[in-house]
């Protein structure tokens, strides 16, 4: 009989474990993972790989990377819908990435802002992986036959990349892999820093009140919000010129669904100071019951390996077809 259901397309997405998770990150990427669940195929990974292009303390690292897996699962993420995983449980990603490395120019590589702003940030540091990191992501969502990558703006230029590569090694040796295309949210997308609103916001920034992070405290978040930088003119309204309420508008808009003329209109006549506690209440009420469910799942090591497993398992099985596939096309001696 013929099989008249539609297979979802398949969407893939990563996350380093490299800090706290901040509200860029949940409203660039994670909250929209979890409303992607239901119309495709998704994997979301833990990339650890990624992680060591900057030094971890090793300690530091496992902690980090099981509570970034409990935020995940706090935020919504159902390992029945979707898998979940980390990136170093998945050999292939590793080997795909040594391929794609050799399909990859200097040049390319050369001319990416993050590479550019990272080397600049650990100037003692300029390693050979944090060069290459591209070639890596771009070995991420290959191996899946991914279409569609979640990602926030700032992550646009390595998935042009990552497109350019699939279409060079399908040039050379013909249909082989699936080129993706970006999801980039219209709102929340480029969530700013509180101190610095021309700057996006970053969770391993050093300076603790640029960023909010999901397991913040209350009074933290209120705090943050408070001395977040706006400007003078003490009207709450979006336009060019004032990055830090406008940065401020788009967080309340995103969280509560409200335009930014309902916002302008709710904040009439209203100063800063009520604006930016309004801002702050509707953050900390979003995190709230994902920060409690975070710290109960980290206590359940039991159920978080049985997470990470299955999701390394299923995704493994995809990843060896893509990987065979690859080897053969090269000429590689069959196994
Ligand atoms: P780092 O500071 O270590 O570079 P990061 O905060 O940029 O980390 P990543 O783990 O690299 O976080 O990114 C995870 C996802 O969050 C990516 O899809 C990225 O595009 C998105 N993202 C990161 N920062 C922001 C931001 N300020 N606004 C919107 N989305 C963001
Ligand atoms: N490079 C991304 C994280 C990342 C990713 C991926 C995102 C690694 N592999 C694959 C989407 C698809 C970052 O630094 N935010």
């Amino acid at each position: 009989m013929e099989n008249t259901a539609e297979k979802k397309k398949i969407l893939f997405s990563g996350i380093q474990p490299t800090g706290r998770i901040t509200l860029g990150n949940y409203l660039g990427a994670v909250r929209n993972w979890r409303l992607l669940e239901d119309t495709y195929d998704c994997l979301y990974s833990v990339v650890d790989l990624h992680a060591i292009t900057v030094r971890q303390d090793p300690a530091a690292l496992r902690k980090q990377c099981l509570s970034t897996l409990a935020l995940l699962l706090a935020s919504g993420l159902s390992p029945e819908k979707s898998i979940l995983f980390f990136q170093s449980h998945v050999a292939e990603h590793a080997e795909l990435a040594w391929v794609l490395n050799c399909y990859t120019m200097f040049g390319e590589l050369s001319r990416m802002t993050q590479f550019k702003d990272k080397s600049a940030k650990h100037a003692d540091n300029i390693n050979a992986g944090l060069f290459a990191y591209p070639a890596l992501m771009a070995a991420d969502i290959l191996l899946y036959k991914t279409e569609m990558v979640p990602v926030g703006q700032d992550q646009k230029q390595h998935l042009e990349l990552a497109r350019n590569i699939a279409e060079r090694f399908n040039g050379i040796y013909g249909d082989t892999f699936v080129v993706p295309e970006p999801y980039i949210p219209k709102v929340g997308a480029k969530i700013a820093s509180l101190a610095e609103p021309t700057k996006k916001m970053s969770k391993s920034d050093p300076n603790e009140n640029s960023f909010v992070a999901l397991l913040d405290k209350p009074d933290d978040i209120m705090r943050k919000f408070k001395r977040a930088v706006t400007d003078s003119e003490a009207v709450v309204r979006y336009a060019e010129g004032k990055d830090g309420i406008n940065n401020l508008m788009t967080i309340y808009g995103s969280i509560t669904g409200k335009s930014f003329e309902e916002i302008e209109r709710e904040f009439d006549g209203r100063g800063y100071g009520d604006f930016k506690a309004a801002v702050g209440e509707v953050v900390v009420n979003e995190f709230a019951p994902i920060r409690e469910k975070h710290d109960q799942l980290l206590n359940d090591k039991a159920y978080l390996e049985s997470v990470y497993k299955q999701g390394a398992e299923k995704a493994s099985y995809m990843a060896r077809k893509t990987l065979a596939k690859v080897y053969k096309k090269l000429g590689y001696v069959a196994k």
